[in-house]
């Protein structure tokens, strides 16, 4: 693996989730693979889980890295090609790539979208700046449209604790105080639909994804009905797709409550985190057994290893 932008760029994902369960029983067996490599991580926005758990998986596989919050210490950058730079801009995504690249052998991005040009977002700017310019593999920590690193530790989530074959899976949709991007929900999407589970999504109308990510899967507008017989319920917000980056419901009727989860096949509870708690999921769900979000969480640092691993080795 050159790359690792969006889960198309995984060719087996069960082999891929086997390999991190093996990883996380066998976290050192692979400790000197990194040596005398250099990782970069670039964040344009915050973060906890991904900054952490990237820099242990490094850390596991002998690799030394770089942090850098771009936001508040490097240059404002540009991006437009041929522009006169007499702004606020000082540099040039060319020169930093490249310069980048000198430093580190493989470079990992955080680029959230903006959720005010959609154009801008769709196109990936930021790290398709990145992939142009540099010349050393890229990693996706989460950019406009896609968050791969926190799909394949969901996937990896799911199958430690399948029961059946073919459960159901449900990404429902849950209020939120902020305009969120679509990130988590379309890379949980594309995971989902390599698996062999029954799998629906349930948001409110106005709220449906991008349909060329989600064509061919369910999306139903009942949020009780789509509950009926899960085993997963996978909470996530994110703002109106087609009345782009704009809040259309503001009220508690998306919460995710026990008397919702009593509709489901006493189904796990999962989110990505960070989670608003009471604006999302009430503090019983997320605080009880069924709860995943920690275990979730733990597992961000086997996704990121194993990739990082094939990133290395260039291995598919
Ligand atoms: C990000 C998102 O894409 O939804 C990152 C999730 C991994 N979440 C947020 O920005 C939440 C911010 C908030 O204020 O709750």
């Amino acid at each position: 693996m050159k790359n690792f932008i969006n889960i198309n760029d995984v060719v087996d994902y069960k082999s891929l989730v086997k390999q991190a369960i093996f990883l996380k029983n066998n976290s050192h067996a692979f400790k000197k693979i990194g040596e005398n490599k250099i990782l970069g991580m670039i964040f344009f926005n915050p973060s906890l889980r991904t900054r952490l758990s990237t820099l242990k998986a490094a850390s596991l596989l002998g690799l030394n890295t770089m942090i850098m919050n771009f936001n508040n210490e490097g240059w404002n950058l540009e991006f437009e090609d041929q522009s006169i730079m007499s702004g606020d801009k000082a540099e040039h995504i060319k020169e930093a790539a490249k310069v980048i690249s000198q430093y580190c052998d493989i470079i990992a991005i955080r680029a959230f979208a903006t959720l005010t040009n959609k154009v801008d977002d769709e196109g990936e700017k930021i790290i398709n700046s990145f992939l142009k310019y540099a010349t050393v593999p890229v990693l996706n920590m989460e950019s406009s449209i896609a968050h791969p690193l926190q799909a394949l530790a969901d996937a990896i989530t799911i199958k430690e604790n399948i029961k059946t074959s073919k459960p159901k899976v449900v990404l429902s949709w849950a209020p939120h105080p902020k305009a969120l991007p679509h990130a988590v929900a379309n890379s949980f999407v594309n995971m989902m639909k390599v698996t062999d589970y029954e799998f629906v999504i349930a948001n409110p109308e106005g709220y449906n994804l991008n349909p060329e990510i989600t064509q061919g899967i369910k999306v139903i507008y009942d949020q009780k009905k789509a509950f009926k017989n899960a085993d997963f319920i996978y909470a996530k917000n994110w703002s109106s797709y087609d009345n782009y980056g704009k809040i259309l419901l503001n009220d508690n009727s998306w919460l995710i409550n026990t008397e919702k989860m009593e509709l489901t096949n006493n189904a796990k509870f999962m989110h990505c985190l960070p989670v608003r708690r009471n604006v999302i999921v009430s503090d019983k769900v997320i605080d009880s057994d069924n709860s995943l979000v920690i275990q979730q969480a733990n597992n961000r640092t086997y996704a990121a290893q194993i990739i990082l691993k094939k990133m290395i080795t260039n291995e598919k």
